[in-house]
Parts: structure tokens; sequence; C-alpha cells
């Protein structure tokens, strides 16, 4: 692959030429997603990327991070440098048409290398340029140093040679504009995650990160020369493997074999656990809702399992063969290709549709994964019987099971406990979950039929993180949220059947209302999480305190607030007295009261459930509900600090 780069020479003729930068500062929302703390990490990954490109057509080794006393941003790797020729059409060096002119590049254009160009990803670093204040590159190339500086998408400077260097490498340093972000404080744990995942997804690769602010200074250095493999370990760090040896295979595919250059790599290991966890990534990018690399890729763990089971006598003639449910239950895995010209589709253009990559992984692993068993007898031995087990319990249960899912998939008939809405369009109407009877009893009094549905739950729901498929559709509050939502769940899950577009989570501001919130968060982020990934999950903020003074009431929802109540009630009429009502919970208040504080459109507030990181979420929910006790233990110490409204 690097060989194949290396034929193309890059200059300054390849870069393609789109449009001027104004659009980006008046619409920034369109090239990085937001103005918030997601955007303004975004643009440290777009300057990474593309030295991460430099790593992968092999010129450069290490990448350094810096994040500076100002909160500005330094990176620099230690690759070819930037290209300093003059740009043929544009007169202007080419460093400072990749700066200054959106889209612009050479292998930024997509026909040497892989460009990182998924969803928001790629727009490179002109974006980073126009939504930065300052910015500055140097450049070691042909012996000199170079420096260019640049404010809000304008040079503010020519490309000048300001010394000599031996080395070559690239530099950036950008401030972001704060009249841009909302906020400017970048977070160290945001940028370490993902950076230790681009050290996973490109081996060989050094990545350190500094953080140099007063107060904060750490620093990590990222390096696997295991690649995907020490990912997996990662991974199942608080899981319980079944067998040694991580399953590692690596592929490569030049264009004349059809669909263009891509390379794959895949990791897989079994555990103990009920779920699978499957990470799927096109250029680094993960690719959250799948696509053909992980089509192919269960067509042929389906298959490879079952011909191997035969061929072993482990399933005879007359035996039924294994589902994909059956053979990747337990199963950690991830599978990153890479190739030149990936499409990103879906509702979060998080989705690979390139078709050709289907085989390609279908064919690898039907070869390569055949291959591990074989040579090896007694772990594939360990994975067989894991299957089998999974197998046999299914077919089992499977009438029942069948039957269940048949009737909850098909709307059925609503549970008896949902007081529905009478609106049908599902824009325009929410369901409450709500904790124990008596609040689910206000909140039916409480409600605007119209557009607000109330399902009461009773107690603690199931812990989806620690039961199979079986247990989790035999559970009664379960089912009745299938039937209600009307969307399905896992492979059958079905967005555009969604009844409600709200989901609003209404539970007690104590320790058990927190846990079942977590409860209930871990069963859509395992059998739904596309609801979690569109935002239609929320919390409801029921008040903690009730001020009250004849007619004169109030209700705050966080101890500041109520200090705050207090202090500005104290020096309006420092005689009067007030009533002071702590609400232990929901069933505290009367159906007023819970639609005035809670339920009320106009006056609400709701938290709405979101997922920056999916490959974060998965982590915490298997330390949070998963089977070790002593990570759990160190997790929740270590946020307890994070931790407020609990009334423990
Ligand atoms: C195209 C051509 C060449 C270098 C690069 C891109 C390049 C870009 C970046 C961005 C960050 N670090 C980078 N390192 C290199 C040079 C081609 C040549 O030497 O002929």
């Amino acid at each position: 692959m690097a060989a194949d780069v290396e034929q193309q020479r890059y200059d300054a003729e390849q870069i393609t030429v789109l449009e001027g930068l104004e659009p980006v500062r008046t619409r920034p929302g369109m090239y990085i997603g937001s103005t918030g703390a997601r955007g303004l990490h975004h643009l440290v990954y777009e300057v990474v990327d593309n030295s991460v490109d430099e790593a992968l057509a092999g010129y450069c080794k290490n990448i350094d991070i810096k994040i500076q006393a100002d909160n500005s941003i330094m990176v620099e790797d230690d690759g070819r440098g930037m290209p300093v020729d003059i740009h043929p059409k544009l007169g202007i060096p080419a460093v400072e048409v990749i700066h200054t002119v959106l889209h612009a590049g050479g292998k930024f254009g997509g026909d040497g290398g892989y460009k990182v160009s998924g969803g928001l990803h790629g727009v490179g670093a002109s974006v980073v340029n126009a939504l930065s204040e300052y910015m500055e590159v140097e450049i070691k190339r042909d012996g000199k140093l170079y420096r260019q500086t640049y404010s809000r998408g304008e040079p503010t400077s020519g490309l000048e040679v300001v010394g000599e260097s031996k080395k070559t490498g690239s530099k950036t340093m950008f401030r972001p504009d704060p009249e841009i972000f909302d906020e400017i404080e970048y977070d160290f744990g945001t940028l370490e995650h993902r950076f230790r995942e681009m050290a996973f997804l490109n081996k060989g690769v050094r990545i350190n990160i500094v953080d140099e602010r007063d107060g904060k200074k750490r620093k990590e250095s990222f390096f696997y020369e295991g690649g995907i493999r020490e990912f997996i370990k990662h991974q199942n760090a608080n899981k319980e493997p079944i067998h040694a040896d991580i399953i590692y295979f690596e592929a490569s595919r030049q264009s004349e074999e059809g669909g263009g250059d891509a390379e794959l790599e895949i990791a897989i290991q079994y555990t103990k656990r009920f779920n699978e966890t499957i990470f799927t990534y096109a250029n680094n990018i993960n690719t959250i809702e799948g696509g053909m690399h992980l089509a192919g890729f269960r067509s042929s763990l389906t298959r490879v399992f079952n011909d191997y089971a035969r061929r072993t006598g482990v399933l005879k003639e007359k035996d039924d063969s294994f589902t994909g449910e059956d053979v990747r239950e337990g199963m950690t895995a991830i599978i990153s290709v890479k190739l030149v010209k990936p499409q990103f589709e879906g509702q979060t253009k998080a989705k690979l549709g390139n078709s050709d990559i289907r085989g390609f992984v279908e064919s690898t692993t039907n070869e390569r994964l055949m291959a591990f068993l074989e040579e090896n007898p007694s772990q594939a031995k360990t994975i067989m019987e894991k299957i089998y087990g999974t197998y046999k319990i299914r077919l089992k249960t499977q009438k029942v099971r069948e039957a269940e899912r048949k009737s909850l998939m098909d709307g059925g008939s609503l549970p008896g406990k949902l007081a529905d809405c009478s609106e049908k369009d599902p824009e325009l109407s929410e369901i409450f979950l709500v904790e124990g009877d008596s609040a689910g009893g206000s909140a039916k009094l409480g409600r605007d039929r119209r557009r607000q549905a109330i399902l009461p739950l009773r107690g603690k729901i199931l812990n989806v993180e620690r039961a199979n498929i079986d247990k989790v559709l035999s559970s009664d509050e379960i089912k009745n949220m299938i039937t209600a939502f009307g969307c399905g769940i896992d492979d059958n899950f079905d967005l555009e059947k969604l009844r409600y577009h709200k989901i609003i989570v209404m539970t007690d501001a104590d320790v058990d209302g927190a846990h079942i919130r977590t409860l209930l968060l871990t069963f859509f982020f395992r059998h739904m999480t596309q609801l979690i990934q569109n935002g239609n999950v929320y919390i409801a903020q029921p008040p903690l305190y009730q001020v009250k003074r004849g007619k004169d009431v109030h209700y705050t929802y966080s101890e500041k607030e109520q200090d705050k109540l207090m202090r500005r009630l104290g020096e309006a009429s420092p005689n009067a007295k007030y009533d002071i009502q702590r609400y232990k919970g929901l069933g505290e208040m009367d159906a007023a009261q819970l639609w005035e504080t809670t339920m009320d459109f106009a006056t609400r507030t709701l938290i709405q459930v979101t997922m920056d990181d999916y490959v974060l979420a998965d982590e915490t929910f298997v330390t949070l509900m998963g089977d070790k006790v002593e990570p759990r233990r160190r997790f929740i110490e270590e946020n307890a600090k994070y931790v407020k409204n609990l009334d423990i």
C-alpha cells in the first residue's frame, strides 16, 4: 500500500480547489457538527487526522499533541512536512492552499492514500483555520524551517523561511476562536480516549498527549505494536475471556481485484458474557451504524462456525444450524477497514456503504477464522462449547420466544398499564417512564392527555447487562416498554415505527431512582442503541425542594439553586418564615405539582441523553453493570465527585 502511494507524486498540481472559507464561519455547525464541546474537540481530531494519514502512508512515526496553557493546541509530526511548492493556478504555496481553501488537498482530495473523510471528519486544516483566532504552521523540509501564520481563515504572513533544520515534519498550533465556540476549555479525558483509540487502530504510530495547563499537568503516551489485538485486551479487561489467544488477522487488497485498494484488520475474543460487542471502523471512524464490513463479518462467522461444528461432529446431520445470534453471544470483536473512497451512509453518516468491502471481509474471515480454529483445537473447543450452550438454550425456549417476539414486534395490543396519549403523530407524542405506581398515578392525572403517555414501572427493572436475550424478553417491564414504543429491538429495531419521539425517564432523586435510571439506560443502550444515538431519550428533572409561604411557592432543582433562593428570599424579607419541603420521591407530589414542576412543556427542564462516544459508553456500562465488582467500586469512587442531586 505504501509503495502504491509513493508512486503518486504529490505536488501542488494535485490540489483541487473548491471554495472559500466564509461559509465555515457563517455556519460552523455544517462543518464540525456543533460549536459546543464536541465541535471544539473535533478541531484537534482534524489536525491529528492529517498527521495520521502521513503515518499511514508510511512516512511518520510520532505524533505529539499538547494542550497549552491558554487552551491552544499544538500538533507535531515527524512526516515529510507539508508541501511548500507554489500552486500553478493560484500562485501561492501549497501549504497556504491547504489552510485557506475549503476541501483542498493533494491526498486531501482523495486519490492517494486513505483520506479520513467520514461524516464530519476530513474537512481539514482549512476549517480549523477558519474557526481559530490564531493558527501557525511550521514545516521542516529540504533543510529549511518554514513558517506561516493565519487568523480566522486568512493568512497573516507569507510563507517564510525562518531557519534551518536537518529534520522533516509538520507542526500546527491553533487557538479556537471564542467568537465561534461556546466554550474553549479542552477536556484531557476526551482527547486521551480518542487518541488511545487512534493508536490502537494505527499500530506502530506513537501518539503522545501532554496537558500543560496550570493545575492539570498530565501526559499519556500511546503506542501499540499489536494494534487492535491490544484494543481487545483493553476492552475485555473487565470481562472474563474464555480462551487465551486473541484471534487476529489482517489482509490487503489491490485495486486490480476490483473496488480499489483496501486493508482490513480483525480481532476477536470470546468472553463469558451475553452481549456481543462488535466495534467497526472505516478509516479510523467508528461506524456505529455498521455497514458492509459488519455484514460480511457476520455472515462469515455464522458460516465458519456451522461448517466447523458439522465437520467436527458437534452438530449432527439432522441438527438445526447455529444462528448469527448463537455464534456472536459473548463475543468482543473489532473490525477495522481502510479504503480509498469510503461512502458513509445512514442517519448519522456512520454506516459504511461500499458494497465491495462485504465480500472482501467475508472471504478473508472465512479463510482466516477457519485457519485459527484448525490450528488451535483446544481453544476452538472452548468456543464451540460456548456457542453450543447458547444454541441449546435457544432451541429449548425457541417456541415461547418466537411467539413472544412476534407479538412484541407486531405492535400487538398495548400494555394494560400504559395510559396512552390521544395524539397519533409520534413527533408530537411523548412517553414518561415513571418509577412506582403512586407517582404513576399522579402523572396520569397531571399530564396533558393529548400528547403525554404514562407507563408506570414497578421497582427495579432487569439488569440486561447480565441477562441473556430469553431473560430480557421474559421481563414484564421490558415487554411493556417494547410494545409501548412499537419500534422493536436489536436487529428488528425500526426507528420509523417509534410511537413517541420523546422517551422521558422520570425517577426519584435518590439512589434507587438513579439505579433504575441506569438500568433503563442500559436496556436502551444494549437493545435500542439508535434511540440514544438519535436523541430520543430524556431524563426528567423533578424538583428537590419546595419553598412555600402562603401563596408564594418556589421549587428548586439543586442544592446550589436552593441556597441561592434562600439567600435571595432572606435578603428580600429577613423576617419571613418559609415552609421548606425536601422531596424524597415523586410520590410526594400531587398531580398538579408534578405537572407544574416536571411535566409542563413550557417550564420543565429535560436532559437529553447523548452518546458522543460509543466505545466509551460501552466501557462504562460494562464497568457499571457487568460481572466484576472491583472495577465497579473503583469507577464509582472515581466518579462520585461528579454525582450531584443524589439523596444518599
Ligand atoms: C502531501 C504531500 C506531502 C506532505 C503532506 C501532504 C503532508 C501533510 C501533512 C499534514 C500534517 N502532517 C503532514 N505531513 C505531510 C509531501 C510530499 C512530498 O514530499 O513530495
